[in-house]
């Protein structure tokens, strides 16, 4: 219970921190499936985007390129390449991007850099990790390669049956705390849309509500059934939060690998949660799959709670 204190106050002190300048982003087509791309790339201070839990997005999105037309004397000044590529010019000056060399990205400055991938190999960093990835594109061992989870590789025990029935009821209440979390420090900024803020102005002000803290499952169980109406809009807020690249009402392996590569190491049960919310398999998770696997009745599942 202790980890995902320690992990809310994570995120909601990311969230808190000075937004910087965003780059333009001009996305590109992505090139290869993106629904099981899982790339996440961290700071030892993440920048901040909009949302506590996905801190900065596109560092997430190895699909994005970002090209500016604006060609200075080096054309490679304003062509920016997707993580594992670098920016080279050809014979005729034109910039292109080729595979990063894993040996010219810089060293990890401590194990918190580190990350696993789907080979089970600890990686020094994301860097060495996408410029690895890069050099196997176009091979299955480079198809099946991805981000796993942040940290170096670890033994994670294997998820039983009842204690994935655990994982949503911690969560539910880690999304409700991050959100009044949210509310209560940012008044004045603009983390939340003024129409969230009213919908978690509700929960705040509910006497009601479940303090956040270390509770037994009981009573997080019995209280998801007391106060069910204080969980409906935090599942509905977090898979908007989610749901950027594109924001199409799908969310991609890509897109919920900043809320799970970070919780693996923490949470066994990760991985096997987020597979069963797939209900149909089809490697998309859905508003309506997002809600059932958080215990969202179907009548309450609301489009309109996203924006
Ligand atoms: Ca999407
Ligand atoms: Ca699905």
């Amino acid at each position: 219970m202790r980890v995902w204190i320690v992990f809310l106050l994570c995120l909601a002190g990311h969230a808190m921190a000075a937004p910087t300048e965003d780059e333009l982003i001009v996305e590109e087509p992505v090139t290869e499936e993106p629904v099981v791309e899982v790339s996440p790339d961290v700071h030892p201070e993440p920048e901040v985007g909009a949302n506590p839990v996905q801190v900065e997005v596109g560092e997430f999105d190895e699909a994005i390129e970002v090209i500016d037309d604006d060609v200075a004397e080096n054309p490679c000044l304003n062509h920016h390449c997707k993580k594992g590529k670098v920016c080279e010019v050809d014979e005729s000056n034109t910039p292109m991007c080729v595979c990063q060399d894993p040996s010219t990205c810089p060293a990890a400055e401590g194990e918190f850099e580190h990350v696993c991938g789907t080979d089970n190999k600890t990686y020094d960093t994301s860097c060495h990790f996408f410029a690895t990835k890069c050099t196997l594109e176009g091979t299955k061992k480079g198809h099946k390669l991805h981000l796993d989870y942040i940290g170096p590789c670890k033994f994670i025990e294997d998820c039983l049956d009842n204690e994935l029935n655990e994982f949503p009821l911690r969560m539910r209440d880690w999304l409700k705390n991050v959100l009044v979390t949210l509310y209560e420090r940012d008044q004045d900024n603009n983390l939340l849309t003024e129409k969230q803020k009213l919908r978690v102005k509700k929960i705040y002000e509910n006497e009601k509500r479940l303090q956040a803290g270390e509770h037994s499952l009981d009573l997080l169980a019995h209280d998801f059934e007391k106060n069910y109406n204080m969980y409906v809009f935090p599942v509905h807020w977090q898979f908007g939060q989610l749901d950027q690249h594109p924001a199409d009402g799908y969310l991609t392996h890509t897109e919920l690998a900043p809320l799970r590569a970070p919780l693996i190491p923490m949470e066994h049960c990760t991985t096997r949660f987020f597979e069963k919310c797939d209900a149909d398999n089809d490697k998309y998770i859905v508003l309506e799959e997002w809600a059932a696997c958080f215990g969202i009745k179907e009548q309450d599942v609301d489009k309109d709670l996203i924006i």
